[in-house]
Protein backbone atom coordinates (compact mmCIF):
# COMPACT_ATOMS: atom_id res chain seq x y z
CA UNK A 1 0.00 0.00 0.00
CA UNK A 2 0.95 3.62 -1.03
CA UNK A 3 -0.18 6.94 0.25
CA UNK A 4 -0.31 9.23 -2.86
CA UNK A 5 -1.73 13.11 -3.39
CA UNK A 6 -2.76 13.76 -6.54
CA UNK A 7 -3.59 17.46 -7.66
CA UNK A 8 -6.92 17.71 -9.20
CA UNK A 9 -6.98 19.83 -12.25
CA UNK A 10 -8.69 23.36 -11.52
CA UNK A 11 -11.42 22.35 -14.57
CA UNK A 12 -12.46 19.30 -13.17
CA UNK A 13 -15.95 20.03 -11.62
CA UNK A 14 -16.23 18.30 -8.56
CA UNK A 15 -20.56 18.02 -8.16
CA UNK A 16 -23.54 16.06 -7.58
CA UNK A 17 -26.67 14.44 -8.80
CA UNK A 18 -30.32 13.74 -8.57
CA UNK A 19 -33.38 14.40 -10.25
CA UNK A 20 -36.96 16.01 -9.55
CA UNK A 21 -38.97 12.63 -8.95
CA UNK A 22 -36.37 11.38 -6.24
CA UNK A 23 -36.13 14.53 -4.18
CA UNK A 24 -39.07 16.74 -5.03
CA UNK A 25 -42.57 15.67 -3.71
CA UNK A 26 -44.87 18.61 -4.69
CA UNK A 27 -47.78 18.18 -2.84
CA UNK A 28 -49.32 20.55 -5.54
CA UNK A 29 -49.52 17.66 -8.21
CA UNK A 30 -52.89 17.44 -10.27
CA UNK A 31 -54.74 14.39 -11.02
CA UNK A 32 -54.05 14.03 -14.39
CA UNK A 33 -50.11 14.95 -13.28
CA UNK A 34 -48.50 11.18 -12.77
CA UNK A 35 -45.55 9.86 -14.44
CA UNK A 36 -44.63 6.61 -15.17
CA UNK A 37 -42.74 5.87 -11.98
CA UNK A 38 -46.02 6.92 -9.99
CA UNK A 39 -48.24 4.44 -11.87
CA UNK A 40 -45.47 1.94 -10.87
CA UNK A 41 -46.34 2.29 -7.72
CA UNK A 42 -49.11 2.55 -7.85
CA UNK A 43 -50.33 -0.29 -9.83
CA UNK A 44 -47.42 -2.22 -8.37
CA UNK A 45 -46.90 -0.90 -4.98
CA UNK A 46 -45.87 -4.44 -3.00
CA UNK A 47 -42.67 -4.21 -4.88
CA UNK A 48 -41.42 -0.89 -3.43
CA UNK A 49 -39.72 -1.23 0.07
CA UNK A 50 -41.71 -0.86 2.68
CA UNK A 51 -44.59 0.28 0.53
CA UNK A 52 -42.68 4.37 0.23
CA UNK A 53 -43.09 5.72 -3.15
CA UNK A 54 -42.45 9.16 -4.41
CA UNK A 55 -44.98 11.46 -3.15
CA UNK A 56 -42.95 13.03 -0.26
CA UNK A 57 -39.54 12.00 -1.10
CA UNK A 58 -37.02 14.60 0.43
CA UNK A 59 -39.62 17.08 0.59
CA UNK A 60 -36.60 19.27 -1.67
CA UNK A 61 -39.61 21.42 -2.79
CA UNK A 62 -40.26 22.73 0.72
CA UNK A 63 -36.26 22.63 1.90
CA UNK A 64 -34.70 23.67 -1.07
CA UNK A 65 -33.09 26.77 0.61
CA UNK A 66 -31.91 24.37 3.59
CA UNK A 67 -30.24 21.79 0.77
CA UNK A 68 -28.63 24.87 -1.35
CA UNK A 69 -27.15 26.37 1.89
CA UNK A 70 -25.92 22.59 2.61
CA UNK A 71 -24.26 22.81 -1.17
CA UNK A 72 -22.79 25.91 -0.39
CA UNK A 73 -21.13 24.86 2.85
CA UNK A 74 -19.77 21.97 0.99
CA UNK A 75 -18.52 23.76 -1.60
CA UNK A 76 -19.97 22.14 -4.72
CA UNK A 77 -19.89 23.94 -8.11
CA UNK A 78 -22.89 22.13 -9.85
CA UNK A 79 -25.60 20.56 -9.40
CA UNK A 80 -27.64 18.14 -11.50
CA UNK A 81 -31.17 17.31 -11.45
CA UNK A 82 -34.28 17.09 -13.61
CA UNK A 83 -37.48 19.36 -13.98
CA UNK A 84 -40.59 16.73 -13.96
CA UNK A 85 -41.86 16.76 -17.27
CA UNK A 86 -45.18 14.97 -15.70
CA UNK A 87 -46.01 18.20 -13.32
CA UNK A 88 -44.38 20.93 -15.44
CA UNK A 89 -47.25 20.87 -17.61
CA UNK A 90 -51.02 20.68 -17.23
CA UNK A 91 -51.76 19.91 -20.52
CA UNK A 92 -49.16 18.16 -22.50
CA UNK A 93 -50.55 18.57 -26.10
CA UNK A 94 -50.52 22.59 -25.87
CA UNK A 95 -47.99 23.01 -23.51
CA UNK A 96 -49.21 24.51 -20.73
CA UNK A 97 -46.92 25.58 -17.81
CA UNK A 98 -48.06 24.69 -14.34
CA UNK A 99 -47.29 28.14 -13.00
CA UNK A 100 -47.48 26.72 -9.11
CA UNK A 101 -45.14 23.71 -9.91
CA UNK A 102 -42.80 26.09 -12.41
CA UNK A 103 -42.69 28.65 -9.71
CA UNK A 104 -40.73 26.02 -7.33
CA UNK A 105 -38.24 25.82 -9.32
CA UNK A 106 -37.95 29.14 -10.15
CA UNK A 107 -36.81 30.02 -6.47
CA UNK A 108 -34.46 26.45 -6.49
CA UNK A 109 -32.53 27.55 -9.37
CA UNK A 110 -32.01 31.24 -8.46
CA UNK A 111 -31.12 29.85 -4.81
CA UNK A 112 -28.35 27.84 -7.01
CA UNK A 113 -27.23 30.96 -8.79
CA UNK A 114 -26.96 33.41 -5.77
CA UNK A 115 -25.02 30.91 -4.02
CA UNK A 116 -22.92 30.59 -6.63
CA UNK A 117 -24.00 26.58 -7.80
CA UNK A 118 -24.36 25.60 -11.22
CA UNK A 119 -27.60 23.84 -12.42
CA UNK A 120 -27.09 21.38 -14.54
CA UNK A 121 -31.05 20.63 -16.01
CA UNK A 122 -32.15 17.15 -17.30
CA UNK A 123 -35.34 17.58 -19.02
CA UNK A 124 -36.45 13.62 -18.41
CA UNK A 125 -35.32 11.30 -15.77
CA UNK A 126 -38.10 8.44 -16.05
CA UNK A 127 -40.49 11.48 -16.00
CA UNK A 128 -42.38 9.97 -19.25
CA UNK A 129 -46.47 12.10 -17.92
CA UNK A 130 -48.59 8.53 -17.10
CA UNK A 131 -51.18 10.09 -19.51
CA UNK A 132 -48.94 9.94 -22.21
CA UNK A 133 -47.90 6.24 -21.49
CA UNK A 134 -51.71 5.54 -21.09
CA UNK A 135 -52.93 7.23 -23.95
CA UNK A 136 -49.95 6.69 -26.63
CA UNK A 137 -48.21 4.37 -25.36
CA UNK A 138 -45.67 6.76 -24.02
CA UNK A 139 -41.59 6.41 -25.84
CA UNK A 140 -43.06 4.12 -28.49
CA UNK A 141 -44.76 6.97 -30.05
CA UNK A 142 -43.85 9.76 -32.83
CA UNK A 143 -46.73 11.88 -31.54
CA UNK A 144 -45.23 11.67 -28.03
CA UNK A 145 -41.54 12.91 -29.25
CA UNK A 146 -43.13 15.82 -30.64
CA UNK A 147 -45.04 16.63 -27.40
CA UNK A 148 -41.83 16.19 -25.69
CA UNK A 149 -40.18 18.90 -27.68
CA UNK A 150 -42.85 21.44 -27.24
CA UNK A 151 -42.44 20.82 -23.51
CA UNK A 152 -38.74 20.98 -23.96
CA UNK A 153 -39.40 24.45 -25.84
CA UNK A 154 -41.34 25.68 -22.52
CA UNK A 155 -38.51 24.89 -20.43
CA UNK A 156 -36.24 26.52 -22.56
CA UNK A 157 -38.02 29.20 -23.36
CA UNK A 158 -38.54 30.07 -19.30
CA UNK A 159 -34.85 29.17 -17.88
CA UNK A 160 -32.62 29.64 -21.12
CA UNK A 161 -31.48 32.76 -19.22
CA UNK A 162 -30.27 31.02 -15.83
CA UNK A 163 -29.58 27.67 -17.20
CA UNK A 164 -26.47 27.04 -19.39
CA UNK A 165 -25.82 23.56 -19.17
CA UNK A 166 -29.14 21.13 -20.10
CA UNK A 167 -29.53 17.74 -20.99
CA UNK A 168 -32.04 16.13 -22.89
CA UNK A 169 -32.59 12.56 -21.07
CA UNK A 170 -30.81 10.51 -18.09
CA UNK A 171 -30.50 6.78 -19.21
CA UNK A 172 -32.62 6.72 -21.84
CA UNK A 173 -32.44 2.88 -22.10
CA UNK A 174 -33.29 1.90 -18.61
CA UNK A 175 -37.42 1.86 -18.89
CA UNK A 176 -38.36 -0.15 -21.85
CA UNK A 177 -35.56 -2.88 -21.41
CA UNK A 178 -36.45 -3.07 -17.50
CA UNK A 179 -40.15 -3.29 -18.83
CA UNK A 180 -40.71 -4.31 -22.58
CA UNK A 181 -37.12 -6.37 -23.18
CA UNK A 182 -36.65 -8.51 -19.46
CA UNK A 183 -40.73 -7.78 -18.75
CA UNK A 184 -39.42 -7.67 -14.63
CA UNK A 185 -41.11 -3.85 -14.46
CA UNK A 186 -44.96 -2.90 -14.67
CA UNK A 187 -46.45 -3.23 -16.42
CA UNK A 188 -44.43 -6.49 -17.63
CA UNK A 189 -45.14 -7.11 -21.14
CA UNK A 190 -42.50 -8.75 -23.14
CA UNK A 191 -41.44 -6.75 -26.85
CA UNK A 192 -38.54 -6.60 -28.20
CA UNK A 193 -40.44 -4.04 -31.26
CA UNK A 194 -41.44 -1.80 -28.24
CA UNK A 195 -38.31 -1.88 -26.86
CA UNK A 196 -36.55 -1.13 -30.14
CA UNK A 197 -39.05 1.71 -30.64
CA UNK A 198 -38.26 3.63 -28.04
CA UNK A 199 -34.57 3.70 -28.45
CA UNK A 200 -35.10 4.94 -31.68
CA UNK A 201 -37.96 7.42 -30.23
CA UNK A 202 -35.60 8.42 -27.58
CA UNK A 203 -32.56 8.94 -29.40
CA UNK A 204 -34.66 11.13 -32.14
CA UNK A 205 -35.92 13.17 -29.45
CA UNK A 206 -32.59 13.67 -28.43
CA UNK A 207 -31.79 14.82 -32.11
CA UNK A 208 -34.43 17.17 -31.98
CA UNK A 209 -34.39 18.73 -28.98
CA UNK A 210 -30.52 19.97 -29.79
CA UNK A 211 -32.25 21.36 -33.08
CA UNK A 212 -34.50 22.93 -31.43
CA UNK A 213 -32.01 24.25 -28.88
CA UNK A 214 -29.64 25.36 -31.63
CA UNK A 215 -32.21 27.12 -33.78
CA UNK A 216 -33.17 29.20 -31.18
CA UNK A 217 -29.50 30.28 -30.51
CA UNK A 218 -29.71 29.38 -26.75
CA UNK A 219 -26.41 30.32 -24.98
CA UNK A 220 -24.65 27.28 -23.11
CA UNK A 221 -24.51 23.47 -23.98
CA UNK A 222 -26.99 20.80 -24.35
CA UNK A 223 -26.01 17.26 -23.61
CA UNK A 224 -27.46 14.19 -22.69
CA UNK A 225 -26.71 11.56 -19.68
CA UNK A 226 -26.05 7.60 -20.94
CA UNK A 227 -25.54 4.70 -19.02
CA UNK A 228 -23.05 2.07 -20.18
CA UNK A 229 -21.92 -0.95 -19.07
CA UNK A 230 -17.95 -1.34 -19.01
CA UNK A 231 -18.34 -4.94 -20.60
CA UNK A 232 -15.85 -7.03 -19.55
CA UNK A 233 -16.01 -10.73 -21.33
CA UNK A 234 -14.57 -13.83 -19.10
CA UNK A 235 -11.62 -14.38 -21.26
CA UNK A 236 -9.98 -13.95 -24.30
CA UNK A 237 -11.48 -16.38 -26.14
CA UNK A 238 -13.16 -15.55 -29.12
CA UNK A 239 -15.92 -16.88 -28.24
CA UNK A 240 -16.32 -14.84 -24.96
CA UNK A 241 -15.22 -11.79 -26.57
CA UNK A 242 -17.56 -12.21 -29.10
CA UNK A 243 -20.26 -12.25 -26.42
CA UNK A 244 -19.05 -9.24 -24.56
CA UNK A 245 -19.10 -7.29 -28.83
CA UNK A 246 -22.57 -8.17 -28.74
CA UNK A 247 -23.92 -7.04 -25.56
CA UNK A 248 -21.95 -3.61 -25.68
CA UNK A 249 -24.12 -3.61 -28.81
CA UNK A 250 -27.51 -3.86 -27.83
CA UNK A 251 -26.92 -1.93 -24.79
CA UNK A 252 -24.44 0.52 -24.84
CA UNK A 253 -23.61 1.53 -28.69
CA UNK A 254 -27.38 1.65 -29.40
CA UNK A 255 -27.26 4.97 -27.37
CA UNK A 256 -23.06 5.72 -27.24
CA UNK A 257 -23.02 5.95 -31.19
CA UNK A 258 -26.16 7.96 -31.86
CA UNK A 259 -25.05 10.19 -28.78
CA UNK A 260 -21.16 10.27 -29.82
CA UNK A 261 -21.54 9.99 -34.03
CA UNK A 262 -25.05 10.57 -35.02
CA UNK A 263 -25.45 6.87 -36.23
CA UNK A 264 -26.39 3.55 -35.53
CA UNK A 265 -24.24 0.98 -36.03
CA UNK A 266 -24.75 -1.00 -39.49
CA UNK A 267 -24.12 -4.22 -37.37
CA UNK A 268 -26.83 -3.45 -35.00
CA UNK A 269 -29.42 -2.90 -37.62
CA UNK A 270 -28.34 -5.74 -39.56
CA UNK A 271 -28.84 -7.90 -36.45
CA UNK A 272 -32.10 -6.46 -35.61
CA UNK A 273 -33.48 -7.05 -39.02
CA UNK A 274 -32.12 -10.71 -39.08
CA UNK A 275 -34.02 -11.35 -35.90
CA UNK A 276 -36.96 -9.48 -37.19
CA UNK A 277 -37.35 -6.97 -35.04
CA UNK A 278 -39.36 -4.25 -36.22
CA UNK A 279 -38.82 -0.40 -35.50
CA UNK A 280 -40.35 2.26 -37.06
CA UNK A 281 -37.38 4.43 -38.79
CA UNK A 282 -36.72 6.55 -41.36
CA UNK A 283 -33.92 8.06 -43.61
CA UNK A 284 -34.89 11.39 -42.61
CA UNK A 285 -34.95 10.64 -39.16
CA UNK A 286 -31.79 8.91 -39.23
CA UNK A 287 -30.71 12.28 -41.13
CA UNK A 288 -31.89 14.29 -38.04
CA UNK A 289 -29.64 12.08 -35.93
CA UNK A 290 -26.53 12.73 -37.81
CA UNK A 291 -27.60 16.76 -37.79
CA UNK A 292 -27.89 17.09 -34.73
CA UNK A 293 -25.55 16.04 -31.72
CA UNK A 294 -25.44 16.90 -28.63
CA UNK A 295 -22.27 19.31 -27.31
CA UNK A 296 -21.34 16.68 -24.68
CA UNK A 297 -22.05 13.21 -22.90
CA UNK A 298 -22.79 12.86 -19.34
CA UNK A 299 -21.77 9.38 -18.19
CA UNK A 300 -23.51 7.12 -15.06
CA UNK A 301 -20.70 4.61 -14.13
CA UNK A 302 -21.57 2.35 -10.81
CA UNK A 303 -20.43 -1.67 -11.60
CA UNK A 304 -19.04 -3.57 -14.55
CA UNK A 305 -20.84 -6.18 -16.47
CA UNK A 306 -19.64 -9.32 -17.12
CA UNK A 307 -20.25 -11.79 -19.54
CA UNK A 308 -19.22 -15.19 -21.22
CA UNK A 309 -20.39 -16.57 -24.68
CA UNK A 310 -24.14 -18.25 -24.68
CA UNK A 311 -24.33 -22.28 -23.54
CA UNK A 312 -27.72 -22.73 -23.92
CA UNK A 313 -29.56 -22.67 -27.44
CA UNK A 314 -31.64 -20.05 -27.81
CA UNK A 315 -35.34 -21.44 -27.74
CA UNK A 316 -36.73 -20.60 -31.19
CA UNK A 317 -40.41 -20.17 -29.97
CA UNK A 318 -39.32 -17.21 -27.67
CA UNK A 319 -39.38 -13.31 -28.54
CA UNK A 320 -36.01 -12.50 -29.54
CA UNK A 321 -33.86 -10.80 -26.88
CA UNK A 322 -30.14 -9.82 -27.01
CA UNK A 323 -29.44 -12.48 -24.15
CA UNK A 324 -29.64 -14.86 -27.67
CA UNK A 325 -25.95 -14.12 -27.50
CA UNK A 326 -24.31 -14.14 -24.21
CA UNK A 327 -24.83 -15.01 -20.58
CA UNK A 328 -23.94 -13.25 -17.67
CA UNK A 329 -20.49 -14.26 -16.07
CA UNK A 330 -20.33 -14.08 -12.02
CA UNK A 331 -16.54 -13.45 -11.54
CA UNK A 332 -15.43 -15.37 -8.54
CA UNK A 333 -13.83 -13.09 -5.97
CA UNK A 334 -15.65 -10.16 -6.82
CA UNK A 335 -15.93 -6.97 -4.92
CA UNK A 336 -19.55 -6.58 -3.79
CA UNK A 337 -21.41 -3.52 -2.45
CA UNK A 338 -23.55 -6.30 -0.40
CA UNK A 339 -26.50 -3.90 0.18
CA UNK A 340 -27.09 -3.05 -3.73
CA UNK A 341 -25.78 -6.64 -5.13
CA UNK A 342 -23.20 -4.55 -7.17
CA UNK A 343 -19.80 -5.35 -8.41
CA UNK A 344 -17.11 -2.67 -6.96
CA UNK A 345 -14.43 -2.47 -9.69
CA UNK A 346 -13.61 1.58 -10.05
CA UNK A 347 -11.16 0.70 -12.89
CA UNK A 348 -14.61 0.86 -15.20
CA UNK A 349 -13.57 4.68 -14.87
CA UNK A 350 -10.27 4.17 -16.79
CA UNK A 351 -11.36 1.74 -19.26
CA UNK A 352 -14.50 3.78 -20.15
CA UNK A 353 -12.11 6.84 -20.75
CA UNK A 354 -9.56 5.33 -22.81
CA UNK A 355 -12.66 3.99 -25.15
CA UNK A 356 -13.94 7.60 -25.92
CA UNK A 357 -10.64 8.37 -26.40
CA UNK A 358 -9.80 5.42 -29.06
CA UNK A 359 -13.10 4.79 -30.30
CA UNK A 360 -15.00 8.20 -29.80
CA UNK A 361 -12.16 10.67 -31.28
CA UNK A 362 -11.64 11.43 -27.44
CA UNK A 363 -15.56 13.49 -27.17
CA UNK A 364 -16.16 15.55 -24.29
CA UNK A 365 -17.81 13.55 -21.61
CA UNK A 366 -17.62 13.87 -17.41
CA UNK A 367 -18.50 10.99 -15.00
CA UNK A 368 -22.31 12.35 -14.35
CA UNK A 369 -23.25 9.65 -11.64
CA UNK A 370 -21.70 7.43 -9.17
CA UNK A 371 -21.55 6.71 -5.90
CA UNK A 372 -22.83 4.21 -3.41
CA UNK A 373 -25.87 2.94 -1.91
CA UNK A 374 -25.72 1.21 1.66
CA UNK A 375 -28.64 -0.12 3.41
CA UNK A 376 -29.18 0.89 7.13
CA UNK A 377 -26.79 3.69 7.33
CA UNK A 378 -28.05 4.68 10.85
CA UNK A 379 -25.48 1.67 12.54
CA UNK A 380 -22.19 3.29 11.46
CA UNK A 381 -23.46 6.61 13.77
CA UNK A 382 -20.68 8.20 15.92
CA UNK A 383 -21.93 9.51 19.28
CA UNK A 384 -22.29 12.72 17.71
CA UNK A 385 -25.38 11.07 15.24
CA UNK A 386 -22.60 11.25 12.34
CA UNK A 387 -22.92 8.54 10.11
CA UNK A 388 -18.87 7.12 9.45
CA UNK A 389 -19.42 6.44 5.86
CA UNK A 390 -15.68 5.23 5.03
CA UNK A 391 -16.54 3.13 2.71
CA UNK A 392 -18.68 6.08 0.90
CA UNK A 393 -14.73 8.07 0.93
CA UNK A 394 -13.14 5.23 -0.26
CA UNK A 395 -15.12 4.31 -2.63
CA UNK A 396 -15.38 8.19 -4.05
CA UNK A 397 -11.46 8.24 -3.87
CA UNK A 398 -11.02 4.86 -5.97
CA UNK A 399 -13.48 5.81 -8.55
CA UNK A 400 -11.81 9.71 -8.97
CA UNK A 401 -8.27 8.39 -8.97
CA UNK A 402 -8.85 6.38 -12.16
CA UNK A 403 -10.42 9.45 -13.81
CA UNK A 404 -7.32 11.69 -13.02
CA UNK A 405 -5.15 8.91 -14.15
CA UNK A 406 -7.03 8.47 -17.54
CA UNK A 407 -6.80 12.18 -17.67
CA UNK A 408 -3.38 11.80 -17.17
CA UNK A 409 -3.31 9.50 -20.21
CA UNK A 410 -4.84 12.04 -22.03
CA UNK A 411 -9.10 11.01 -21.38
CA UNK A 412 -11.32 14.08 -22.03
CA UNK A 413 -13.15 13.90 -19.08
CA UNK A 414 -14.53 16.39 -17.56
CA UNK A 415 -15.89 15.95 -14.28
CA UNK A 416 -17.10 13.90 -11.34
CA UNK A 417 -20.77 14.23 -9.89
CA UNK A 418 -21.81 12.10 -6.92
CA UNK A 419 -24.57 10.49 -6.82
CA UNK A 420 -26.10 11.83 -4.87
CA UNK A 421 -26.32 15.31 -2.50
CA UNK A 422 -28.78 14.11 0.00
CA UNK A 423 -30.31 10.37 0.43
CA UNK A 424 -33.44 10.35 -2.02
CA UNK A 425 -36.18 7.71 -3.34
CA UNK A 426 -34.88 4.75 -5.69
CA UNK A 427 -36.93 3.38 -8.08
CA UNK A 428 -38.32 0.44 -6.05
CA UNK A 429 -35.64 0.91 -3.53
CA UNK A 430 -37.21 3.70 -2.14
CA UNK A 431 -35.37 4.91 0.77
CA UNK A 432 -33.38 1.52 1.42
CA UNK A 433 -30.36 1.90 0.33
CA UNK A 434 -29.03 5.58 1.36
CA UNK A 435 -26.61 7.48 -1.07
CA UNK A 436 -26.37 10.98 -0.23
CA UNK A 437 -23.19 12.69 1.77
CA UNK A 438 -26.66 14.20 3.47
CA UNK A 439 -28.87 11.69 5.43
CA UNK A 440 -32.57 12.46 5.28
CA UNK A 441 -33.21 11.68 8.53
CA UNK A 442 -36.96 10.22 7.78
CA UNK A 443 -37.53 9.52 11.79
CA UNK A 444 -37.25 13.01 12.76
CA UNK A 445 -38.97 15.01 9.97
CA UNK A 446 -36.77 14.88 7.04
CA UNK A 447 -33.85 16.40 9.18
CA UNK A 448 -30.72 16.64 7.45
CA UNK A 449 -27.50 16.25 8.80
CA UNK A 450 -23.79 16.45 6.75
CA UNK A 451 -22.20 11.94 6.93
CA UNK A 452 -18.48 12.00 7.59
CA UNK A 453 -18.84 11.77 3.66
CA UNK A 454 -19.61 15.80 3.21
CA UNK A 455 -17.22 17.07 5.61
CA UNK A 456 -14.46 15.25 3.19
CA UNK A 457 -15.67 15.85 0.26
CA UNK A 458 -15.89 19.56 1.46
CA UNK A 459 -12.04 19.12 2.33
CA UNK A 460 -11.50 17.54 -1.10
CA UNK A 461 -13.27 20.56 -2.78
CA UNK A 462 -10.79 23.53 -0.84
CA UNK A 463 -7.68 21.87 -1.29
CA UNK A 464 -8.05 19.82 -4.70
CA UNK A 465 -5.87 17.25 -3.66
CA UNK A 466 -7.02 13.92 -3.74
CA UNK A 467 -5.30 12.01 -0.60
CA UNK A 468 -5.28 7.80 -1.33
CA UNK A 469 -4.59 4.56 -0.17
CA UNK A 470 -3.40 3.23 -2.75
CA UNK A 471 -2.41 -0.72 -3.60
CA UNK A 472 0.80 -1.01 -5.46
CA UNK A 473 -0.53 -2.85 -8.24
CA UNK A 474 -2.59 0.42 -9.08
CA UNK A 475 0.04 2.65 -9.23
C1 LIG B 1 -29.15 5.52 -11.74
C2 LIG B 1 -30.29 6.50 -11.84
C3 LIG B 1 -30.58 7.23 -10.56
C4 LIG B 1 -30.32 6.48 -9.27
C5 LIG B 1 -29.08 5.58 -9.35
C6 LIG B 1 -28.87 4.62 -8.20
O1 LIG B 1 -29.32 4.49 -12.67
O2 LIG B 1 -30.06 7.48 -12.83
O3 LIG B 1 -31.87 7.75 -10.68
O4 LIG B 1 -31.45 5.92 -8.78
O5 LIG B 1 -29.06 4.84 -10.53
O6 LIG B 1 -29.56 3.42 -8.40
P1 LIG B 1 -30.66 2.90 -7.40
O7 LIG B 1 -31.37 4.13 -6.93
O8 LIG B 1 -31.55 2.01 -8.17
O9 LIG B 1 -29.94 2.19 -6.31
Amino acid sequence: MSDLTIPIPQNFILGASSSAWQTEGWTGKKENQDSYIDIWYKNDRHVWYEGYGPAIATDLINRYQEDVDLMKKIGLTHYRTSINWSRFLTDYENAIVDEDYASHYDNFITAMLESGITPMICLEHYELPAELFYKYGGWGSKHVVELFTKYAQKVFERYNHLVKRWFVFNEPIVIQTRVYLDAVRWPYEQNTNTWMQWNHNKNLATAKVVQLFRNNNYQGTIGTILNPEVTYARSNSKEDQQAAKLYDLFYNRVFLDPAFNGEYPQELIELLAKHHVKWDYSDQELEIIKQYRVDEVGINLYFPHRVKAATKEWNKNMPFHPAYYYEPFDLPGKIMNKSRGWEIYPKIVYDFAMRVKQEYNNKSWFICENGMGIEDEKRFKNSDGIIQDDYRIDFISMHIYWALKAINDGANCGGYMLWAFTDNVSPMNAFKNRYGLIEINLEKNRARSMKKSAFWFEKLIKTRQLAIKLDDQYK
